[in-house]
């Protein structure tokens, strides 16, 4: 594989700068322009986060933009639908999301009903350490935001909050969600099929399956018919994902951080992350695997696989040392092989038999999921590790291009190209590697 030696550091630098720029929107960045010509909700995070180091303008205008379209009810969705962008260039577009709830998002604004994992408020606290002029603006959108999860999402007896679709984990197509979807009938298998954009600018062989497809948008519908209300007894896939609640917690505190910073209470933003952090630990450890694991709360289940968001909890700073030692020696051991083997943190195991190097979610690496573990190893005081990760991120990159994911045993470069959060999580890397030296 091509090393950060011979592709130089500057060079990489402004191929980041420009994919930035190219895939800009006006007020936001598309995740990569083909395939996801919409607004992400956790992408626009990632990309805040590269944005801060070269326009931090555009950083506070991405998460602006998103969180201007938050609904009603609190949530900040998956996607903002860009209007002038055609109604059938992605499936589901807007249409399949409506009817909209009066909880539903400002009018005029297109959105779809779910969530992703909720990046913003540490995303928000890293751009003010750029620039802080609109922290005070967005903070209450963040505190609402986070109510909404915290209020609507919590399944009380775990103390955990619940995604009700695979797309809102952000891992969409995990292995993690095979048993839950199980439930889940594959119905009208050609026609959502016959929808599907994602094969117009992506290798099937590289993508979720019809069946899933039609598993995804059975869940969508049944959800928006239910009023996007979040009754769990009557929605078919309710899971208790190790990292939308790792995400959730690291997310609170960086809002206590801005609360003090802004002259609010932080004490409900550390109370709930103490309260999830113990929450993890006592109900999606899996002491046989020695990760957390996501869990079908339908079921009672805990799912039997090593995936890369079973990692993130290392993201905490309350997490206990005897499992932030094991997670550790979870990744560099031969399931995910930091250092040993594998360039990037595969986002499944390497030595499960159904694991699949080049299909989304089942194998690849990720610019997003590394970024998470390398903040997580910083957290937990490894900074050696973090190292790796930081030049392994670099190196994919420097061998691939800025891809949507790359094969972590060959560093062949996958699904999008010129991608956004490969970029924007890129310069964040460089930045700290300079700082190093
Ligand atoms: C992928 O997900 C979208 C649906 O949200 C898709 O496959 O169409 C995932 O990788 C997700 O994590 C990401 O936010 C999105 C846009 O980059 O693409």
């Amino acid at each position: 594989m091509t090393t950060v030696e011979a592709v130089s550091t500057d060079s990489l630098r402004r191929d980041a700068v420009r994919t930035l720029i190219g895939n800009w929107r006006g007020g936001s960045t598309v995740p990569t322009a083909s395939l996801y010509p919409h607004q992400w909700s956790w992408d626009s995070a990632f990309n805040a986060i590269g944005w801060a180091h070269i326009a931090p303008r555009r950083a506070w205008a991405e998460l602006s933009g998103l969180l201007g379209a938050q609904w009603a009810d609190g949530r900040v969705p998956q996607i903002v639908f860009d209007p002038a962008v055609p109604e059938d260039a992605y499936f589901p577009g807007p249409w399949y999301w409506r009817p909209m709830p009066p909880s539903g998002p400002p009018p005029g604004v297109r959105t779809s009903g779910i969530v992703q994992p909720p990046m913003h408020a540490g995303a928000a606290l890293a751009v003010a350490g750029h620039d802080p002029s609109a922290l005070g603006r967005l903070y209450p959108r963040l505190v609402r935001w986070h109510d909404y999860l915290w209020e609507r999402r919590l399944v009380s007896r775990y103390g955990l909050i619940a995604i009700v679709h695979p797309w809102e984990s952000g891992l969409d197509n995990s292995p993690a969600w095979d048993a839950p979807l199980r439930a889940v009938p594959a119905v009208d298998v050609d026609v959502i099929a016959g929808h599907r954009r994602d094969l117009l600018h992506s290798r099937s062989a590289h993508r979720p399956s019809n069946e899933d497809y039609a598993r995804y948008s059975l869940l969508v519908r049944e959800y928006r018919d239910g009023g996007y209300l979040d009754n769990f007894t009557d929605l078919r896939f309710c899971v208790l994902d190790p990292l939308m609640n790792a995400v959730f917690a690291w997310s609170s505190l960086a809002l206590a951080s801005i609360a003090t910073r802004l002259g609010f209470d932080p004490s409900p933003h550390h109370a709930r992350a103490a309260q999830l952090t113990e929450s993890i630990e006592e109900h999606l450890w899996s002491p046989s695997l020695r990760s957390f694991a996501a869990l079908d709360v339908h079921t009672g289940a805990l799912q039997p696989v090593r995936t890369v968001g079973g990692l993130t909890p290392l993201l905490l700073p309350g997490l206990s040392a005897g499992h932030a030692d094991a997670l550790v020696s979870t990744l560099t051991g031969p399931a995910f092989a930091l250092g040993a083997g594998a360039t990037g943190v595969p986002s499944y195991d390497l030595t499960a038999p159904d694991l699949d190097l080049s299909r989304y979610w089942r194998g690849p690496t990720w610019a997003s999921t590394n970024w998470l573990v390398w903040k997580g190893l910083q957290t937990s005081g490894r900074e050696d590790l973090a190292r790796v990760l930081a030049s392994n991120m670099v190196d994919l990159v420097a061998g691939a291009g800025l891809r949507e994911y790359f094969d972590p045993t060959t560093g062949e470069g996958l699904g999008g190209a010129d991608f956004t959060w490969t970029a924007a999580l890129l310069l964040d890397v460089l930045s700290s590697l300079k700082d190093d030296r």
